[in-house]
């Protein structure tokens, strides 16, 4: 059965969390809210914490919640949850733990206006109601109303990372069926979308095994519901973490594998322009083959790269197929080298305990020089503009480097860099002095503040201070919870170029930020790039797979990205800034 067990707890501990909120419990609120993260972020499934009885010694975990951790291990419930579960409006229950909405916001709306559905609330944010309340006003009945749309909109596509996780599970499981001779994911997982609408996968079987297949398949524990079932092609609902996701599975021939898999790999305008220009060459396209039109007779659908081939085309790479003007490329023979997971020499925006990462810098150095052949590492902790994520002031930072120097001379490497995640203030200055930022080898600079302006003017300011090497998450979406900020991203290249500083691409799933778009754009500037996890858990290494993808998507060679680079070109690319800006160089 796919499950995260500490994320279903997680989940569970949110809404009871914001359903104390709703009731005025703050103390339990804040409880829970605790206790979901520090589940979330645990290493190991909480299941093997209750069978060593270390699951009553977690730190920021009481005994009744370690308790209800333990009900719901073994009976699959809480019933704390399902009792306060009835002291909220049920429509009310889906939205209280919504970012940019907020169980106080539903209480004034619940308590003065008498609402409790969701399409009373969406009707009296619209008609004025709720704007007309003490201290609500038209900016934020605005804002409620894009989060909820933006909700609408994430229910109904998943994470590119929770995608590529599921799919992983659901290609190993179909596999151990001897029958299965070739199994692909296809649709826009395999082209790497940062959300994704549903899971399609391709099967190659002898035809009297197809409907074993099907069996087996729409036979997983977590089907709900079968859309449609067949010996081509069948369709299942699953239930996943509480979440409804669909999975289409279809199965062909050998001499058909190459024609199916560039079919339902899409996207769709890919493939119309690719039956253009065929159509031109007198060929037919389909999911089964290519085919000449006068005789009738099929020429390719063996191979994806047979099908490319025969319509004039080199092999395109699946992230690149949105007809974005790679079929011109594959024509010409010009598409890009695109960058590589094994090109990354490092990851530089790490976060550790000296702010809200969940390791020490000594843990993560170890875990990373075990399970990545990486030449660096930096850690960037917040600074102190962060307060939730107790950052560091100027002190505390000149500590943190005394460590990494300390645990770099123990290693006889130099493989931490002291790095930090510095706040861009309201007015574009930073939040730790020129002097100390000096001093550091990588230094980010990010925007967590004043989300919904115009932050081009800031962004641009820090690029201008000589020591800053990176925008961090340049645009600050979240993928279904809040928009990008608005931003001229002309000036922003403009700038990027012209200072020399590099632009993220964060990697942490519900970022993805920059955008493929962006990144493109950003490739074709001339503007250095940087692919990092954002870690703040071990497993959040990981991550960069999807934002390698992303740079993929935005058509990023090697070359476009500095962490494929050895320190000492790094190194090179920051002494080349600050010379320009008139700082001192490092060495
Ligand atoms: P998604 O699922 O919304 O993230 O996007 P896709 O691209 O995976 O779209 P999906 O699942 O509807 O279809 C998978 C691929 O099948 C799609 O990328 C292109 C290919 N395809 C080509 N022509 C058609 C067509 O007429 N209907 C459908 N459903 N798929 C087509
Ligand atoms: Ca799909
Ligand atoms: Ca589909
Ligand atoms: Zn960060």
């Amino acid at each position: 059965m796919y499950r995260n067990i500490n994320k279903e707890i997680a989940n569970i501990f949110r809404k009871m969390a914001a359903i104390y909120e709703f009731l005025d419990d703050r103390f339990r609120a804040m409880a829970y809210q605790r206790a979901a993260n520090i589940i979330e972020d645990l290493p190991d499934d909480v299941r093997h914490y209750l069978e060593t009885g270390e699951l009553f010694k977690i730190r920021g975990i009481g005994p009744s919640i370690a308790l209800k951790i333990e009900e719901y291990i073994k009976t699959g419930k809480i019933s704390k949850y399902e009792e306060l579960k009835k002291l909220i409006p049920e429509d009310f229950l889906e939205l209280v733990d919504l970012p940019g909405i907020g169980p106080k916001t539903l209480k004034r709306i619940y308590d003065e206006l008498g609402i409790s559905t969701k399409e009373e609330l969406i009707k009296a944010l619209k008609d004025g109601r709720v704007e007309r309340l003490p201290g609500f006003g038209s900016k934020k009945v605005e804002n409620m109303l894009k989060a909820l749309q933006l909700y609408e909109v994430s229910k109904r596509r998943i994470l590119l990372w929770e995608a590529l996780q599921l799919s992983k599970y659901l290609v190993d499981k179909l596999n151990e069926l001897k029958e299965v001779r070739k199994i692909e994911v296809v649709g826009s997982l395999r082209r790497r979308k940062e959300t994704i609408g549903d899971i399609d996968i391709l099967i190659v079987s002898d035809d009297e095994h197809r409907m074993k297949i099907m069996d087996y398949f729409t036979g997983f524990p977590e089907v709900k519901e079968v859309l449609v079932k067949g010996p081509k092609k069948s369709s299942v609902i699953m239930d996943i973490e509480g979440k409804e996701r669909q999975v289409d599975v279809r199965i062909f021939k050998d001499d058909e594998w190459g024609a199916a898999l560039q079919y339902f790999t899409g996207s769709k305008q890919h493939n119309v322009h690719l039956r253009e220009i065929a159509k031109e060459k007198g060929l037919k396209v389909n999911e089964y083959g290519v085919y000449d039109v006068k005789t009738g007779k099929k020429i390719a659908g063996e191979t994806e790269e047979g099908v490319y081939n025969a319509v004039g085309l080199d092999w395109i790479p699946p992230e690149l197929r949105e007809d974005r003007g790679e079929i011109e490329a594959a024509m010409e023979h010009r598409l890009p080298e695109l960058v590589e997971l094994k090109d990354i020499k490092g990851d530089l925006h790490v976060h550790s305990t000296w702010t809200d990462g969940a390791y020490s810098i000594q843990q993560i150095v170890e875990y990373v020089r075990k399970h990545y052949n990486y030449e660096y590492i930096a850690i960037t902790d917040h600074s102190k503009a962060v307060r939730v994520a107790h950052g560091l002031d100027e002190e505390k930072i000149l500590q943190e480097m005394q460590e990494i120097k300390k645990l770099n001379k123990m290693l006889g490497l130099d493989f931490i860099k002291k790095g930090v995640e510095v706040d861009i203030l309201y007015d574009g200055s930073l939040d730790l002095s020129d002097e100390v930022l000096a001093e550091l080898d990588w230094v980010i600079a990010s925007v967590h503040s004043y989300l919904n302006q115009d932050n081009t003017d800031r962004i641009i300011k820090a690029m201008e201070n000589p020591y800053v090497s990176v925008i961090g998450h340049p645009t600050g979406r979240i993928l279904g919870q809040r928009d990008p900020y608005p931003l001229d991203m002309d000036a922003i290249m403009k700038a990027a170029k012209e200072t020399g500083t590099a632009l993220e691409i964060n990697a942490q799933p519900t970022r993805m930020d920059l955008n493929d778009i962006w990144i493109r754009k950003a490739v074709e500037e001339g503007v250095m790039l940087v692919i990092s996890t954002d870690s703040h858990n071990l497993g959040h290494f990981a991550y960069m797979e999807i934002g390698v993808a992303q740079a993929r998507r935005g058509w990023a060679t090697k070359e476009n990205i500095l962490n494929t680079r050895s320190w000492k070109e790094i190194q090179e690319f920051l002494n080349k800034k600050r010379k320009r800006l008139g700082a001192k160089v490092k060495r």
